[in-house]
This record gives C-alpha cells, sequence and structure tokens, in this order.
C-alpha cells in the first residue's frame, strides 16, 4: 500500500471503530492521522516483531483520549492484527476507550488523564541519556493540553536538561472538549511560550508528511517543540473544524457518507 491508501486505511478504521462502539473523540483522531502515519511508517525505529527492544524509540501519545488513532496505526504497521480493531470500546473487548499499555504491543504508555504525557516522556529521555542509548522519544499533546501547568514543569525540566533526544508535537487542532482552545486559555502565542522554554520549535501543516517528516528529523541540540497546526476531524468535510464532532458518534447514514468522502479524501 502506498502512502495515501495507507491514510485512508488508517481513517477508514477510525470512522468504523467509532460508528460499531458509539464512542467520542473522532475529530481528535482525525487531526493527527498523517503525524501518526509519519511517526509509525518513516520516523521511529520500532520493529512490531520485537515490541519492547530496549533500542527502540518510544512515542507517547499523551492526548490518550485519540486512542482509535494510535490503535488503527499500529494495527497498519503490523503490531497487531486489524481484527482487534472491532473491540474498541466496546463490554468485554480488547481495546480500552483510553491507551492502555497492557492492552496490545506497540503502547508505551497508558493515558487519558490529559497532562502527564510530556513528564514521562522526559524520564525516558533521560533515562536513554544515562544508559549512553541513540533511541529517541516523541510525546504528542493536545493544544487544550497545554493548558496543563504538568506540561510547562516538564518542559523546563527538559531544557534544563537539554534533552535533545525528546520531541514534543503539539497538535494545534484550535479546538478543545468544551470550546476553542484560545478562547478556553489562550495559546496564541504558543511559539514564543516554548521558546522561551528553551526549546527548539518548528511550526508546520500537520497535516503534509513531507513538513511532518523533515521538522521530525531535523538535528537538535536542545528539546524540540513541533508546532502541527491541524484540522479537527480532518478529511470529514461536516466533521472539519466542528466543535460536536469532540463527542459525537457518527450513525449508519454519517458512517456511509464520511467514508463515500474518504474516497475523494484519497
Ligand atoms: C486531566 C484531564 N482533564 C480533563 C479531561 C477531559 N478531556 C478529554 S479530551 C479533553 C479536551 C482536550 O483537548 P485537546 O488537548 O485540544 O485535544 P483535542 O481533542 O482537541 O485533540 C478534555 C478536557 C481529561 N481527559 N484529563
Amino acid at each position: 500500500m502506498n502512502e495515501i491508501e495507507k491514510l485512508y486505511s488508517i481513517r477508514k478504521s477510525i470512522l468504523n471503530m467509532m460508528h460499531y462502539s458509539k464512542s467520542s473523540h473522532i475529530g481528535s483522531c482525525l487531526s493527527i492521522v498523517e503525524i501518526l502515519y509519519v511517526l509509525y511508517f518513516k520516523v521511529l525505529r520500532v520493529d512490531p516483531d520485537s515490541p519492547i527492544d530496549p533500542a527502540r524509540d518510544k512515542f507517547i501519545l499523551s492526548k490518550g483520549h485519540g486512542s482509535a488513532a494510535l490503535y488503527a496505526t499500529l494495527a497498519e504497521r503490523g503490531f497487531f492484527s486489524k481484527k482487534y480493531l472491532d473491540e474498541f470500546y466496546v463490554n468485554g473487548g480488547r481495546l480500552p476507550g483510553h491507551l492502555d499499555m497492557s492492552a496490545v504491543p506497540g503502547i508505551e504508555v497508558s493515558s487519558g488523564s490529559l497532562g502527564h504525557g510530556l513528564s514521562i516522556g522526559a524520564g525516558m529521555a533521560i533515562a536513554n541519556k544515562l544508559a549512553k542509548s541513540e533511541a529517541r522519544v516523541f510525546v504528542l499533546v493536545g493544544d487544550g493540553e497545554c493548558n496543563e501547568g504538568s506540561i510547562w514543569e516538564a518542559a523546563m525540566f527538559s531544557s534544563h536538561h537539554l534533552l535533545d533526544n525528546l520531541t514534543v508535537i503539539i497538535d494545534y487542532n484550535k479546538l478543545q472538549g468544551f470550546g476553542e482552545t484560545n478562547e478556553v486559555v489562550n495559546q496564541k502565542s504558543i511559539i514564543n511560550r516554548w521558546q522561551a522554554f528553551g526549546w527548539e520549535t518548528y511550526e508546520i501543516n500537520g497535516h503534509e508528511s513531507k513538513e511532518i517528516y523533515t521538522a521530525l528529523n531535523k538535528k537538535q541540540l536542545a528539546p524540540k517543540a513541533i508546532i502541527a497546526h491541524t484540522i479537527k476531524g480532518k478529511g470529514i468535510s461536516f466533521m472539519e473544524n466542528k466543535l460536536e464532532w469532540h463527542y459525537k458518534s457518527p450513525n449508519e447514514e454519517q458512517l456511509n457518507r464520511a467514508l463515500i468522502e474518504l474516497g475523494d479524501f484519497q
């Protein structure tokens, strides 16, 4: 499968998972598909056949409510069977609604309570340095999640320790659960903030694979923050930039409409 087909397949999986489980956060998932694709197919040194290799790079999805996107990407990359995706967020199912590192191979950290992933990632990055490992650590956070004070504590810590093996990607889709991010707690100066905390910063289109790849691979002397401009609900016209799709789940008619549109998105 080429890149377009893989992106299509991941989005299709997400739509189906959300529909069958009647669960929330479809907009949050669709905004990070290209970022996850580039990480898992182009950047991360990971091996589905050896998922806990001590030398592997690590990725943490700190905004754990985007779990369906990570499960779908991991299945696409071969970490586990795509059949497991049918067991997302259903009673007794294998894949919990928020990320559980014990559920399937490939999940590095259980998440869902926002604000913790970057601190955990900083700990992993410093551990890699102590072990003289070349492995890198990547953390994806939401823009609303950046309202959490713990993010900024981790940001201070990471630049103090010059963690040049740590990268945070901010999914700047400008919406959170109950409103526009810049209205809830203003993040307009988000790049300046990360710079002021001593991070190397990049600003990219978070749906352009080449831009994502280039920013992720730029050599760094300090921790790196990538502000990825994204669209919540990306790829489905009636979901894009619509707050309601933080919580709504597509019914049968909406699912079919979305799947038809997804064909156009290819
Ligand atoms: C500590 C904590 N507080 C509140 C929530 C509830 N919650 C789930 S998603 C969400 C909004 C997150 O917005 P953002 O980080 O911008 O991610 P997006 O869904 O827009 O991708 C909130 C507040 C949570 N999961 N954890």
